[in-house]
This record gives C-alpha cells, sequence and structure tokens, in this order.
C-alpha cells in the first residue's frame, strides 16, 4: 500500500497558527536531512536541542530539534520532530527544505501506518489513534484512549488462549483417527466452547455502547400540539433554537441540534406537534415528518401537558413509541397538574423552572444503553464488531458440532475460522482493502 523504505515529512500539528509547529520526519534518512537543515554534525538522541534551520544558507526558523533512533520513536524508524514557530509558512518551508534534502510529503496515516508495520501497535490501537484525534467528547477520548492501551486487544488475546486450549487437545487426537476424541470428550469441549462464547458475548454487549459513545445517539421530542416541546428541546439545546408560542401548531420543520450529554454527543430532534386532524397542509406535512423522526430515532421522548388534562392526540405518541427505547415526561410541571404524573409512568420536568431536566438527562442514556458511570473497555469499531460477530458465528457452529459429536477436523475448521477473524481484528492477518480504509481516514502528520 506504501511504500517504507523512504523517509517521509509533514506536519504533525493542526493547521492554522499556533506558538509552536511541529514538522515530522521518519526513515533511515530523517537524522541526516535534520542534521543538513540545521548545518549539525549530528543530534543526540531524545535531546532538545535549539537549533536554525536553513535551506541553501538562509535560515527559515529557529527550532527545538528531538531526534528519537529506531526502533524507540512512533513509527519505530528514525524520526526527528522540528519544532518551529507555528506559523504555516514557517512550516510549510521547513518540509519544502525537507523534500530539497530528500524527504517525500507524506500519505494521509502514513506514520501511523508505519507505526503499524514495524509492530509498534497492532491494528486496534492504529484505530484508536485515529479516533483519539477525532474525539469530541472527554467520553470519547477515554474510550478510545483505552484501546490505544491495547484493552481490547489484552481481551482478545485471552479469549484466543482459551480457544487453543481447547484446539490443542482436538488437534492431537486427529493423530489417532480410528477412535476419535482422544483426549478429550466431546461434550465436554462443547461446554467450553459454550463459556468461551459466553466471554464473546460480553464484548459484544459492550459494542454497542461503544458505537454510541463513537456516533452518538438520536433523540426525538414527540408529542401533540402546544404540549411544551420546543420549549423542551431549547433547555436540552441550551440556547433558544425553536420557536417558542402559545399557539399549537407552531413548529412545522423538523429542527435538529447536536449537544453533549454525559460525554455522549445526542442529536436532539424537535418536531411538530401530532394531531388526527391538522389545519392545513403544511401541518399535515411536518405531523409526517415528526413521525418519520421518531421512527428513526435511538430514543424518543414523549411529552405530556401535565397542565392539561390528556386527550386522543397524546395516545397515538405513546401508543406509536411503546416498543422502542422512550422516555414519557409530564411538562409543565411548574403548573397545577390536571393529571397524576407518577400514576401515568410519566417523568415530570419544566422548562420554566429546569425541574427535572437533569434526571431526564440520566435517563436518556440509560434508556440508550449507556450507563455514565460504568467503566468498561467498549467495541466502539464497527469493523471491530463486525468481524467477532463473524467469530461468534463459527464458535457456536463448533460448539454444536462437538455436542453432537461430529468428527474433530470439522469442529477444528470453525474454530480456526474463529481464530482467523480475532488475528484480522488486531491486524496479524491485514487485508490489503482494510488496511486501505483505515489509513485513508487519517489526516496528514498523523
Ligand atoms: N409554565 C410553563 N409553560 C410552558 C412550559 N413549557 C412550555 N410552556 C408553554 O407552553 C406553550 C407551548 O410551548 P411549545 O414549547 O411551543 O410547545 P410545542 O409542543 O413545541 O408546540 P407545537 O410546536 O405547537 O407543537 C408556550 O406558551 C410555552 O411558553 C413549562 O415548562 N412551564
Ligand atoms: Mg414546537
Amino acid at each position: 500500500m506504501f511504500s517504507s523504505d523512504d523517509t517521509i515529512v509533514a506536519i504533525a500539528t493542526p493547521p492554522g497558527r499556533g506558538g509552536i509547529g511541529v514538522v515530522r520526519l521518519s526513515g533511515p534518512a530523517a537524522h541526516g536531512i535534520a542534521t543538513s537543515l540545521a548545518g549539525a554534525a549530528t543530534f543526540q538522541p531524545r535531546h532538545a536541542t535549539l537549533t536554525i534551520l536553513r535551506r541553501a544558507g538562509r535560515a527559515i526558523d529557529q527550532a527545538v530539534v528531538t531526534y528519537f533512533p529506531a526502533p524507540h520513536s512512533y513509527t519505530g524508524e528514525d524520526v526527528v520532530e522540528l519544532s518551529a514557530h507555528g506559523s504555516p509558512v514557517v512550516l510549510d518551508a521547513i518540509v519544502g527544505a525537507s523534500v530539497a534534502a530528500g524527504a517525500r510529503l507524506a500519505n494521509p496515516g502514513e506514520f501511523t501506518f508505519r507505526a503499524y508495520l514495524h509492530g509498534r501497535i497492532d491494528l486496534v490501537q492504529a484505530e484508536a489513534v485515529r479516533d483519539l484525534v477525532d474525539a469530541v467528547t472527554p467520553l470519547q477520548a477515554r474510550v478510545a484512549f483505552d484501546q490505544l492501551e491495547g484493552t481490547l486487544t489484552a481481551k482478545l488475546c485471552e479469549l484466543d488462549a482459551t480457544l487453543l486450549d481447547i484446539i490443542a487437545p482436538l488437534e492431537a487426537s486427529l493423530d489417532f483417527p480410528e477412535e476419535g476424541y482422544h483426549f478429550v470428550s466431546a461434550a465436554g469441549t462443547a461446554r467450553s466452547l459454550d463459556a468461551a462464547i459466553a466471554d464473546l458475548d460480553t464484548l459484544l454487549a459492550d459494542a454497542r455502547r461503544g458505537r454510541i459513545i463513537r456516533e452518538g445517539i438520536t433523540v426525538a421530542i414527540v408529542g401533540r400540539p402546544n404540549a411544551g416541546k420546543s420549549s423542551l428541546f431549547n433547555r436540552l439545546a441550551g440556547a433558544a433554537r425553536a420557536i417558542v408560542t402559545a399557539v399549537p401548531g407552531t413548529t412545522r420543520d423538523l429542527v435538529t441540534e447536536r449537544v453533549d450529554v454525559g460525554g455522549v454527543p445526542l442529536t436532539l430532534i424537535d418536531t411538530a406537534g401530532i394531531r388526527e386532524t391538522p389545519g392545513d397542509a403544511i401541518e399535515e406535512e411536518g405531523i409526517a415528518r415528526a413521525r418519520q423522526a421518531r421512527d428513526a430515532a435511538d430514543v424518543t421522548i414523549v411529552v405530556l401537558d401535565r397542565s392539561q388534562p390528556l386527550t386522543a392526540d397524546d395516545r397515538g405518541p405513546v401508543e406509536s413509541s411503546s416498543s422502542r427505547p422512550r422516555i414519557v415526561v409530564a411538562s409543565k410541571c411548574d403548573l397545577p397538574a390536571a393529571w397524576d404524573a407518577e400514576e401515568a409512568g410519566a417523568r415530570p420536568v419544566s422548562s420554566l423552572t429546569d425541574e427535572g431536566i437533569d434526571g431526564l438527562r440520566a435517563a436518556l442514556l440509560e434508556a440508550a444503553g449507556v450507563e455514565p458511570s460504568r467503566d468498561r473497555a467498549a467495541i466502539a469499531n464497527v469493523r471491530h464488531a463486525a468481524l467477532l460477530e463473524q467469530a461468534r458465528d463459527s464458535l457456536v457452529r463448533a460448539a454444536s458440532a462437538a455436542a453432537e459429536g461430529v468428527p474433530e477436523e470439522f469442529v477444528l475448521a470453525d474454530l480456526h475460522d474463529a481464530r482467523a477473524k480475532f488475528d484480522e481484528v488486531t491486524g496479524v492477518r491485514p487485508h490489503d482493502e482494510v488496511l486501505r480504509t483505515i489509513f485513508e481516514r487519517f489526516c496528514i502528520g498523523k
């Protein structure tokens, strides 16, 4: 995919201006290029050296040069970091001088790819680097950092060791083909496999939570006209985004806003009030969109006005959302109650006084399946989840084959398939296509 015997260069800090900007070189010529730019004989490993970088004798900038000899560097190759003043003009000039001295411009993700290629990190960790750089909430950053620390890889190693323990006696009994299942009973194998499947299930159960942390969830706010949906939306969004009036049927279009709730990015959607007999064609279209938003959302908030008696128009939103994650709120709880919220299983909230709003935020995370206090490594990556599902299928096949006393080689074939999927997650057996899609999504300089 990428060639890796040359020396690459890129600006490692974000585009724009800053106090400092870093240009990174990696490859066999990194040290030589840096010394030629600095007019120095050599740089001491891992020492910050203040020097002046020049191109064709003309000074570009003063910079701090740090040399990390292979293999103790980010990429596992010789790496030099040049910290100069953070001006795009200066940094471009340093990159240009490096290229003139023999470096090549790095492709997106190429530094991390080299780290992977030289065994400094596995594929899960490489993906974690990208997720960490891309994180927009503190929780996303923490989950990514857990993966960078190798939490998922460690779990997969444990599972793999369990599989090897099951495989070894099966392989051994293959050497005695006449009788079958020599060193282990078929039922015992099936039992061990069931335990391994249960372990994998725990890991997969976390995958949904991981996806939510990474990608966030959509929350649709629905209810009859004038129930207080837009007011609640604005309160949760922390800004007066949607129009609020005393006129029923104020909201027509869907209004969306991204908010961070407990580290999870939420896309809130305010919708038109749903009623059976819309006033006009515009309201009718608004209601159709409200229904679509409700059906597509991960969680629905159904708003019932507690200050008014319930009507037939309240029943629709309650009933249509009952089979999916949803929260029923009793709005305007600062006003005298027309019905009993507790009896109706609704959480009292007031967008005016803020009562019940914090509790609602926590309930949203719970309804989405993210408990904010849980502190486990999560599979945040669709690629990982898909591969582990496939591994699970193979294990289930192997377990039922063993339980039926099917000859060992068939059980073994499925077990080897499952291990191959584990290897694919960590990148022991990568496909070029997979590598390309993973590293393409990096930015240059990472
Ligand atoms: N006292 C009080 N009034 C509220 C509260 N929430 C909303 N209201 C009032 O109820 C009326 C309707 O509020 P909206 O937020 O526009 O209701 P909606 O459900 O978006 O209405 P539509 O967009 O027409 O479907 C407005 O007059 C709000 O001021 C609340 O918590 N307390
Ligand atoms: Mg509204």
